[in-house]
């Protein structure tokens, strides 16, 4: 394609004058990002061509990874690191007099996922590219990902996403591939051959479109597939109103759910699943048929991978395909299944379990509720064998109980490798909330830490720290993780450190001037980047954040020559568009943030900014940019984390509860690389089996907390009595069920250390390094290589014929 700088731009001019229809001088930034975008995707196709040759006739055993979510965010410049040309087309477009960065703001961010769950599945995906695994992506084409926020007046406004607008280079729709996916209608039952058939007869139709978008491993040649499905109407459309059928079934794909770690429970929300994994399905077994003819080994040379409780359906899909099409007997076809298919589980808080109510279930998918209906019978039978007259129990960890099916049971019954996300989340698993599970399949349990791609991360969002690693410790780090361990050697190094410190106000001056230029706000750059970022959720405790905030601002207020080191205090946070505490959480912040800015005295140490529209794009212009990591969940109750992962690999220290991957961040860098406070998750279970501790005691008897707490409602905040009622009385009456008011001394205190050593700059630069130098653990290389040794069993699988 273009091997050297003139040529490739020779290339772009051509392409852009053709496709764009315009002279050169006519041309736009979008014009610009289109006619790169489809060089790169041209670029990589020979490549991705054969890469897919290679899996087809390899004899190597596939992974799919099947999710709800997938948050690429973009994609382009990650696309030209990993092909090897991001120099070349640098510099040629400014030869041209086209800064790259203007064309990367073009594209936008591909938002299909809410949070840590769909990161953590694009994360994944760039790590089996870069291993070279033969390991896929299965998710949905939303036409609407994630919503956006507005601020107004201190309120989150949600507007539509429209990510699809200009149309998405990446993707290549593939009208051959599409397949029909039924709902609704009934089953009948035939005894045929001496054996019982099953005909699902006057289902609805929907027509599923698979988009491939492909997915560049790190300058190997290897290029996998992540399948995008879209809903479309089906030729077939069964006799009916024909223009609501059509808005019906493309509503399937219409909104991702704006729900972070909270079940929905909503009918379309079952559709998307179920649409998901048998358009999944289908293409699997398809591929698997082409490759190998007969359908008895497929367990040996499939796995597959449900990113949480979402795509659990492909257990009893699998089993209908195995039995009704390739007419297996139950036996056989469960043995299959159950070796087949593995499960993450991403959460233990009781509002994210997913149950389906059979009233809604079973007409919807007639014929999978039979079968799920018989998984349901067949396992309480073991069970009744293994616990005989322990009802309790058989109740318990019963599929379908209460007229309920609990996917997360299902999901256990149906898997051979059930994983948590840190080693907190899985003993939490383990011992208490699948506890009944453990003991009855304690083979089939097992720890993956998380992990993310330090390729977009580092080497992308962070090119000055990247550019000072490798030419400290050369960079074998961008394959090998691993090595950032040998940054270690320069803790003491003076020099080294004044470079770090040097990086870290560059990226700190760029992030004040974007928020200059967005929000027309000064923030002081020598202050510390204080970062709290990610999904508004009471457990995640942005509220006891901006109480500490309060709390500052008091004891400025009570000593007008009481200073400390000025602090800006970053947030970056969407709410679930119907969830009201979360919402009023927001409104605190910029309530807060007013009032201090509005005090002549305050403001010189205390600075609140509030970023709107939080997504990928943005985190990669914060994260480089922070000093201190707010990673302040109860604990027990973030799973894991990734943000945190992040954070530390850009050199930001973390203030943190004893909570999912804190955990193991803290054993890499020791008491002194981390600032720990607050409830250990034992501590914090052992109070909620007594049922909570007794927060009007910590009210009543810590003045300064009384303060704060008693100053969201009277008075001292605009409207306060009406706006934040709610969030005084879930502290004081509520009982506080986060422990906000328990942990609060304990954070102010860690605070004040964290702050007082940011002023030993030596001190707190060889903190800073110390984590990027032990986070390579935390790269999703690791995690993926976990996987793919412990749970998949697949191997690399070079692409030998790349070009
Ligand atoms: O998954 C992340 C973890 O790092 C986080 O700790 C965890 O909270 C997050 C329903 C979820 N758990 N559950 C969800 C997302 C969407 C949805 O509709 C649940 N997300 C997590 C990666 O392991």
């Amino acid at each position: 394609m273009f091997s050297d700088r003139d040529e490739f731009k020779l290339a772009f001019l051509k392409r852009l004058e053709m496709m764009s229809g315009k002279g050169f001088q006519e041309t736009n930034p979008n014009d610009h990002f289109m006619a790169l975008g489809h060089m790169v995707r041209e670029h990589i196709s020979m490549d991705w061509i054969n890469s897919n040759e290679q899996y087809r006739i390899s004899k190597n055993k596939q992974v799919y990874y099947l999710s709800i979510e997938f948050l690429l965010g973009k994609v382009l410049v990650q696309n030209l690191l990993n092909l090897g040309i991001y120099d070349v087309v640098k510099e040629g477009l400014s030869d041209l007099g086209i800064p790259l960065e203007e064309l990367e703001e073009m594209e936008p961010d591909a938002g299909l996922g809410n949070g840590g769950l769909g990161r953590l599945a694009a994360c994944f995906m760039d790590s089996l590219a870069s291993l070279q695994l033969p390991g896929h992506g299965c998710g949905i084409r939303y036409r609407h990902g994630l919503f956006e926020q507005k601020i107004v007046d201190g309120y989150q406004v949600e507007l539509p996403e429209h990510w699809l607008k200009n149309g998405h280079v990446w993707e290549v729709r593939k009208n051959d591939l599409a397949v029909e996916i039924p709902f609704w209608g009934r089953v009948e039952s035939h005894f045929r051959d001496g054996r019982l058939t099953f005909s699902h007869l006057d289902a609805e139709y929907v027509t599923a479109i698979p988009y491939d978008v492909p997915v560049a491993g790190y300058k190997n040649g290897t290029v996998n597939t992540l399948r995008l499905w879209s809903a479309e109407a089906s030729p077939y459309p069964a006799g009916r109103d024909i223009l609501k059928y059509k808005r019906e079934t493309e509503a399937i794909t219409e909104f991702l759910y704006p729900d972070d770690a909270h079940d929905e429970g909503k009918i379309l929300r079952l559709k998307q699943q179920y649409f998901l994994v048998s358009a999944s399905l289908s293409a699997i077994i398809k591929q698997y048929i082409d490759r190998k003819g007969v359908i008895n080994d497929f367990a040996d040379h499939v796995c597959i991978h449900i990113n949480d409780t979402h795509p659990v359906l492909a257990i009893p899909e699998l089993m209908r395909i195995l039995i009704d099409r390739f007419s297996l007997s139950w036996e056989e076809a469960w043995d299959i299944t159950s070796k087949t298919i593995c499960y993450t589980n991403h959460t233990t808080l009781s509002e994210a379990l997913e149950k389906w109510p059979v009233h809604l279930f079973k007409p919807l998918l007639p014929r999978i509720f039979m079968i799920v209906e018989e998984i349901n019978e067949r396992f309480c039978k073991e069970l009744w064998e293994a616990y005989p007259g322990d009802w309790e129990r058989i109740e318990r960890m019963a599929i379908i109980s209460h007229s309920q099916i609990k996917m997360a049971h299902l999901a256990i019954a149906g898997s051979f490798s059930v994983n948590g996300v840190a080693h907190l989340h899985t003993e939490i698993l383990k011992e208490r909330e699948m506890n009944d599970f453990h003991q009855f399949y304690p083979f089939k349990f097992n720890n993956k830490t998380n992990g993310i791609t330090h390729r977009r991360w580092l080497l992308k969002a962070n090119p000055e720290l990247s550019s000072l690693i490798s030419n400290a410790i050369g960079d074998q780090w961008i394959h090998h993780p691993d090595e950032l361990e040998r940054l270690s050697g320069f803790l003491n190094d003076g020099a080294f450190l004044q470079q770090l410190d040097m990086i870290k106000q560059k990226r700190k001056e760029q992030f004040a001037k974007r928020i200059w230029e967005k929000q027309q706000i000064a923030i002081d750059p020598t202050s510390i980047f204080d970062v709290h970022i990610k999904r508004l959720h009471a457990y995640k405790r942005q509220l006891l954040n901006i109480l500490h905030i309060m709390h500052l601002y008091n004891r400025i207020q009570d000593d007008r020559s009481f200073k400390f080191y000025p602090r800006t205090f970053i947030f970056g946070a969407k709410a679930s568009p119907g969830y009201y505490y979360a919402k009023k959480i927001i409104k605190l912040i910029h309530t807060v943030a007013d009032k201090i800015s509005r005090d002549p005295v305050a403001r010189e140490c205390i600075q609140i900014i509030f970023t709107e529209n939080y997504r990928v794009s943005l985190a990669e212009e914060i994260i480089p940019a922070a000093d201190i990591s707010e990673q302040i969940s109860t604990a027990s109750k973030e799973a894991s984390g990734t943000g945190n992962m992040k954070l530390m690999m850009n050199g930001a220290v973390t203030v943190g509860t004893m909570d999912g991957a804190n955990v193991e961040i803290y054993e890499k860098v020791g008491t002194n690389g981390i600032f720990i406070f607050g409830l250990t998750a034992e501590e914090v279970l052992r109070y909620q089996q007594q049922g909570g501790y007794h927060s009007a005691e910590y009210y009543h008897h810590h003045e300064e907390i009384k303060r704060v707490v008693d100053q969201l409602v009277d008075g001292f905040l605009p409207d306060g009595a009406e706006e934040f009622l709610p969030i005084f009385d879930s502290l004081v009456d509520g009982n506080d069920q986060y422990f906000v008011l328990r942990d609060f001394a304990s954070y102010a205190a860690i605070q004040e250390k964290a702050g007082e050593v940011y002023q030993k700059r030596d001190e707190w630069l060889s903190m800073s390094l110390k984590n990027i130098a032990y986070s390579g653990y935390f790269s999703s290389d690791r995690t993926i290589g976990q996987y793919a040794e412990e749970i998949w069993g697949i191997h690399p699988v070079p692409n030998f014929l790349a070009k």
